[in-house]
């Protein structure tokens, strides 16, 4: 079942692979590696390709660092300074010792529940070098730690949809592949569109971008597109945009539902043999439950969208192959939780669900990997240990854990109390780009007594830690890449040493272990090269009954190694269909729940007991917008993955006069006298942050878009009134829960004012390296002042 690639010769028999696509690696005349995009990819992505050059290299953290006052006067001191302070090299030997006797002391006296180790982050691609595996694996071995639960990506979508369809990841999994698409989809409306932008990327790697490629077959079959948002480029190539104000896809389909209902366009036969609450969806629009029907008059008035409009799609959504997709920014908001249950209340009355070409989608085109026609399995991986620690947060709610020790919060119908965190452990994520308000952040960062972090580059995570520990990058290791849906093994060879003292995370995990006296107990005495070994074999022998995969050492000779594509297409929920008492939903009742006792039960203000329109918390709608009238989204970026490789040449050169681009519509540039190109002041109550303005036509009136990922680079590290320099959007992004039910990120709900800037630039010293320190004469540890 599995083809082999045999390298064509020795100048090309070397992969990169990222979490933006494969690599193959070329050498010049002089032995110099150089990267260029891997011949088998008919849309290969820039980014990654620049990883060696000097901008990227220039910034590596090269040898484990300690912040000056935490090493001079101990764990805790000074905590104002992080951000700003220096730092002093460490040799290995001694930081080793050094980061034991801290974790030792945390535990002793307050108990590994004191210790964060959360890190949330993507990392690299490599299944092995995966720092999350290794953070969770060694803190495991060390006792335990609190963990972050759910994602950034769709904290409110993985918490709602395992009430009323199925969990996300299993969803994301089985989305009808794009040829069946091609062959049977005739309407495609996408909620938050379908970037090519986003589908650059797969966790853990991509093979072939198939993006492109399925898109212009579904339009040379005669699919045709509509892009439900406020930004005309989130579908390239021709699709029928229709603006909508940020947050109000619920008011939308509602509107929608309201047109299929009262014109009996609505399949009661799908409704009452897949699903339950279909009554109280109908009672709902109607309004005999508040006194308001929801119209396309009423949906309207919240979404900018033409009643007209409204009623048009409504028909022609009943009428064809419809497949209704969602981006997953639409549950990035305040009660993003209705989004998706309104998604799902829609595709059903249309009774498509479980059909090849039509039902619902959510997040095609956020990954490469979702509608993928390749095998779906998972692969090669690290065994964490069990976590001897019960406590977690909701990963978003990082700030209000460490502000409020001890302060009770809902989750998905429980209350649970936040545990009291002295110590922070970080590898592979880079929370001072993530995080919504971070001044609100700087404030909860200085509570815990020390914060450890590992990176390849002095991120403003780094800077602003106490340890900073040097990590390789996947090119100075040995690994095994793979990717669910990606079709392929990859043998990702060391490229070449690491750079001056950087260590892979599990040499330094190993390392600190060690010197913990659980040195054996982390590594289980298998060297790096022996756990890609280990690895492996356990893959290959628990999926020998479906596949033929070869032995290691012919993997790593051939280099790559190919699936077979399953001949069987992939239809989401056809099981289901077919028959739904034989292959019943998980959800309590085994079918689709428009309505849920369960969510109802709760009794949550915030998230009530089917998809409701809720105001969000900022919003075009609210009275704020008087103040700020701008609603400003905080997209993914084309040239870089989140924070990663913005110091590189490509990522670099979207910038203007140094700074990430806000786009603006010329209507709200002309009544601010702003001009293209020019620098302005982004700003609400929480903060402010300089970008430069892009006018455009393909962007609502009233809407601003900065991509995330510029690196934070604030003119103090203090709270309040500090000027962030670059244009990073979470400067101004609000750190609300979406509801009770799931305490997910509301990144999208954001109300600002933008002004031109006036006065003399600030320079941007994002890609400043920290000041360094000569090292101390007495290095001694003063552990005990906190
Ligand atoms: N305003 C706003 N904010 C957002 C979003 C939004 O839409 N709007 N989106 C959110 C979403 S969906 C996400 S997923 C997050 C992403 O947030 P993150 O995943 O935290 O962002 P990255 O920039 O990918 O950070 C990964 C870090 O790991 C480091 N790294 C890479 N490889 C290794 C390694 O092998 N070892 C170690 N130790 N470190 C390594 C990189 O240098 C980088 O600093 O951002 C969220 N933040
Ligand atoms: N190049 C690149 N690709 C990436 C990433 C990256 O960093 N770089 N990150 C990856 C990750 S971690 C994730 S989670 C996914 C994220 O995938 P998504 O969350 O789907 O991506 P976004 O770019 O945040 O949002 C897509 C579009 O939604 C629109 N939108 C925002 N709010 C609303 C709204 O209220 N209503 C409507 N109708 N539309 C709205 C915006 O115009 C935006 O451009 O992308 C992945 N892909
Ligand atoms: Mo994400």
């Amino acid at each position: 079942m599995s083809k082999q690639e045999t390298p064509s010769g020795t100048q090309q028999s070397e992969f990169a692979l990222g979490h933006w696509g494969m690599h193959r690696i070329s050498r010049s005349a002089a032995g110099e590696p150089n990267l260029i995009p891997w011949e088998g990819d008919g849309n290969p992505s820039p980014i990654g390709l620049d990883q060696l050059s000097d901008e990227v290299q220039a910034l590596r953290v090269r040898r484990p660092s300690f912040r000056e006052s935490w090493l001079r006067d101990g764990a805790g001191a000074r905590r104002e300074r992080r951000g700003s302070d220096r730092f002093v090299e460490v040799p290995w030997d001694e930081a080793f010792e050094l980061v034991a006797m801290e974790l030792n002391r945390v535990i002793a006296t307050h108990g590994n529940k004191s210790i964060f180790g959360g890190s949330y982050g993507w990392g690299s691609a490599g299944r092995f070098h995966h720092a999350q595996s290794q953070i969770h694996r060694f803190l495991n071995t060390v006792g335990g730690y609190v963990k972050g639960r759910d994602s950034y990506s769709f904290g409110a979508g993985s918490v709602i949809m395992p009430h009323i369809a199925a969990p996300m990841e299993q969803l994301l999994d089985q989305h009808t592949d794009w040829t069946t698409l091609a062959a049977h989809c005739e309407l495609f409306v996408a909620f938050g569109g379908i970037p090519l932008r986003n589908a650059q990327m797969t966790a853990g790697g991509p093979s072939r971008h198939r993006v492109r490629e399925a898109l212009d077959q579904m339009r040379a079959r005669g699919v045709r597109f509509v892009n439900v948002s406020p930004l005309k480029q989130d579908i390239d190539g021709p699709a029928d945009w229709m603006p909508i104000r940020p947050g109000c896809d619920v008011a939308l389909i509602l509107g929608l539902l309201h047109v299929l209902i009262s014109e009996n366009l609505d399949n009661r036969e799908f409704l009452s043999r897949y699903c339950v609450g279909a009554e109280q969806v109908k009672r709902y629009v109607l309004g005999d439950k508040d006194g308001q029907a929801k119209t396309p008059q009423w949906a309207s008035t919240i979404t900018g969208v033409p009643a007209q409009k409204i009623v048009e799609l409504a028909h022609d959504i009943a009428r064809s192959k419809t497949m209704i997709n969602a981006s997953w920014s639409i549950q990035r908001q305040s009660h993003g939780e209705q989004t998706y249950w309104a998604i799902v209340t829609l595709a059903a009355h249309i009774g498509q669900i479980g059909q090849s070409g039509g039902g619902f989608g959510i997040g095609y085109a956020t990954l490469n990997s979702v509608g993928s026609s390749e095998l779906g399995i998972s692969g090669p991986r690290l065994s964490q240990g069990s976590n001897a620690v019960k406590e977690f947060i909701p990963v978003a709610r990082i700030a209000d854990a460490l502000l409020n020790p001890g302060a009770r919060f809902d989750y998905d119908g429980s209350n649970y109390k936040y545990p009291d965190i002295r110590l922070i452990y970080w590898a592979g994520g880079n929370p001072y780009h993530h995080h919504q308000d971070l001044n609100r952040f700087i404030d909860a960062w200085r509570k815990p007594e020390t914060i450890i972090i590992h990176e390849q580059f002095w991120t403003s995570s780094a800077k602003a830690a106490d340890i900073v520990l040097p990590a390789s990058m996947t090119l100075e290791r040995d690994d095994i890449g793979f990717a669910s849906r990606e079709g392929q093994l990859v043998a990702m060879k060391l490229l070449r040493e690491p750079i001056a003292d950087a260590r892979s995370d599990f040499e330094i995990f190993a390392g600190i272990a060690r010197s913990m006296g659980k040195g054996h107990e982390f590594t289980e005495g298998r060297t790096a090269e022996e756990w890609l070994e280990y690895m492996y074999e356990e893959f290959r022998q628990r999926n020998s009954s479906i596949l033929s995969i070869p032995l290691f050492q012919d993997f790593w000779a051939a280099g790559r190694v190919e699936f077979q594509t399953p001949n069987k297409p992939t239809i989401m929920f056809e099981g289901f269909r077919t028959d739904p008492e034989g292959n019943p939903l998980k959800t309590p009742s085994g079918r689709i729940e428009l309505f849920s006792e369960k969510i109802a039960g709760f009794g949550y203000d915030d998230c009530p007991g089917q998809a409701t329109w809720l105001e969000p918390v900022e919003w075009l709608g609210s009275q704020k917008a008087d103040r700020f009238p701008l609603h400003l989204l905080s997209q993914e970026p084309r040239r870089r993955l989140h924070s990663q490789l913005d110091h590189s040449p490509h990522s670099r050169a979207g910038k203007v006069k140094g700074r990430e681009p806000i786009l603006l519509n010329p209507k709200d540039a002309d009544a601010r006298g702003i001009a293209d190109g020019q620098v302005v002041r982004v700003f609400n109550e929480r903060g402010a942050c300089l970008a430069s303005a892009q006018i455009t036509e393909d962007l609502l009136e009233g809407v601003a878009v900065i991509a995330t990922g510029a690196w934070f680079d604030p003119t103090e590290w203090k709270p309040t009134n500090s000027l962030e320099k670059h244009g990073n959007p979470n400067a101004v992004t609000i750190d609300a829960p979406a509801s009770k039910l799931s305490q997910a990120t509301v990144a999208q709900s954001c109300l600002v004012q933008v002004e031109a800037f006036v006065g003399e630039l600030p320079a941007v010293t994002a890609f400043d390296l920290p000041e360094f320190a000569p090292a101390l004469e007495n290095e001694a540890y003063q552990s005990s002042q906190v």
